[in-house]
């Protein structure tokens, strides 16, 4: 791309609450070296689940100090690091106050479907970390920056699969002769993507309020590790996941793939595709990051609750699956797949056709999923091949079983 073109002074400086972890590092670095003023503010509780569970990144990733000292290194440019959790309020406010954001992407949330499914203390910890933090969040703008955009990260997983087309986040529905555009049904299928639900009704409700200007990104499965800015030193490199909790599908046979383990494709694997139709959107991690951007560069007006679809493509898991044993081969890997019990409460076989027009109508050049990204994923699973515990592999949480007791998952 062209060098980074002047930022306007009103979204100049942003707040990347959970700038820490797998899409929010990726980001905090972009909008630097476009020239915003970047602050990140995480509590590092993702790092703390992984010492919990037992699970880790499959890159080597640096402490956020590490990280931000080797960025100021690289570029000149200081990003400012909060380390806190946004449920408590004072905390919150504190960074707010010291920082006085234009805007505020807001990533800062327990991410995982499984993670949510474990046992029902991980479910209240779920809803309670997701729902509350962005609550705090509507309040803090509210109170200290009631101009400030909020970009919230939500999920595709929002509208479920229904048998009819999604759009991006209204629909108009003519019943009983009379014609409204409403909210688009939410049928969401975990307790974490529950918690997404929820959240774009506290802060469609905060808009109309309250005056807050937000967009609600309903992202679709990311995938990819590297954009060009955490390229640039090994002390900069981004978070994989790889193990059945955090692990998402194509991330996930990458590096199945690089050490001889069979895909694993849950169920029928039609929950992208049956003979023709997908299920699931999926984009790279190049094109998070210049998402986000768009949003922040065009920002909501006040009192406008947005809604935009972030994906690029729709995939089926077997149809990923198929891609990545053809990119195997290429590498002379032998990539072989199992049809593993589905741990998840989901349609398999179903319709699915997402609109996905907003982001594009705002500039965005996808990066389609290719060759050349999937050599690139499958290379670095083998670079890091030594650091992969297989024991991880297996999906292990399941939504029947998900119980009242404490579990302790052992690897
Ligand atoms: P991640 O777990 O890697 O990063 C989340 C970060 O937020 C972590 O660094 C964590 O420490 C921090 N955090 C969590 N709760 C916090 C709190 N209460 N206070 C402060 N910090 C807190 O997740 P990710 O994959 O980067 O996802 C980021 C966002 O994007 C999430 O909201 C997720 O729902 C959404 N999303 C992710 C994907 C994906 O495929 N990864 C797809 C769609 C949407
Ligand atoms: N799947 C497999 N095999 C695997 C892993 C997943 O078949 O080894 C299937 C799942 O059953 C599911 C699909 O692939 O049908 C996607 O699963 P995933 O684990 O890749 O993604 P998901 O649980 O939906 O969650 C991820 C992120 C979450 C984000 C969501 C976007 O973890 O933060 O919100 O993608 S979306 O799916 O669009 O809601």
């Amino acid at each position: 791309r062209d060098p980074p073109a002047a930022v306007s002074p009103d979204c100049r400086k942003v707040m990347v609450i959970g700038g820490d972890g797998y899409c929010g590092w990726a980001t905090a670095l972009h909008l630097s070296k476009q020239g915003y003023e970047v602050a990140i503010v995480d509590s590092l509780v993702r790092r703390l689940f992984d010492e919990q569970l037992g699970t880790y990144t499959l890159t080597p990733i640096a402490s956020i100090q590490e990280r931000l000292k080797k960025w100021k290194e690289k570029s000149g440019k200081t990003i400012d690091l909060f380390v806190g959790d946004i449920c408590e309020f004072q905390f919150l406010e504190s960074c707010f106050k010291s920082f006085e954001p234009n805007a505020v992407v807001h990533f800062g949330e327990q991410r995982s479907a499984p993670y949510s499914m474990i046992d029902r203390s991980r479910a209240v910890y779920t809803q309670h970390n997701n729902i509350v933090g962005t609550i705090n969040v509507l309040f803090a703008i509210k109170e200290f920056s009631p101009e400030c955009h909020l970009v919230k990260l939500g999920t595709m997983g929002e509208y479920g699969t229904p048998n009819i087309d999604i759009e991006e986040g209204f629909i108009t529905i003519t019943h009983n002769g009379r014609t409204d555009t409403l909210p688009y049904p939410k049928q969401a299928s975990s307790f974490y993507h529950l918690s997404k639900v929820h959240d774009s009704h506290n802060i469609a409700f905060t808009c109309k309020a309250w005056g807050v200007r937000a967009t609600d990104l309903n992202q679709g499965v990311v995938y990819g590790t590297f954009t060009p800015e955490t390229q640039e030193d090994e002390a900069l490199i981004n978070r994989l996941d790889y193990d059945g909790i955090f692990g998402t599908a194509l991330n996930r046979f990458c590096v199945q793939a690089a050490i001889g383990h069979p895909l694993t494709v849950y169920g029928k694997g039609g929950q992208a595709r049956t003979l023709e139709f997908s299920t699931r959107g999926y984009l790279d991690i190049r094109d998070t990051v210049r998402c986000v951007e768009l949003a922040i560069a065009n920002p909501a007006k006040l009192g406008e609750f947005r809604v935009f679809n972030q994906f690029t493509e729709q995939f089926s898991v077997n149809e990923l699956a198929k891609l990545v044993t053809k990119a195997g081969e290429k590498l002379g890997i032998e990539v072989k797949t199992q049809s593993v019990p589905n741990p998840r409460v989901e349609a398999e076989e179903h319709y699915y056709n997402a609109k996905h027009t907003k982001l594009m109508e705002l500039g965005l050049e996808p990066h389609f999923l290719s060759e050349g990204l999937l050599d690139s994923l499958l290379n670095v699973a083998i670079k890091y091949a030594a650091r992969i515990n297989t024991s991880l592999i297996m999906p292990d949480v399941s939504w029947k079983k998900i119980g009242v007791t404490p579990r302790t998952l052992v690897s």
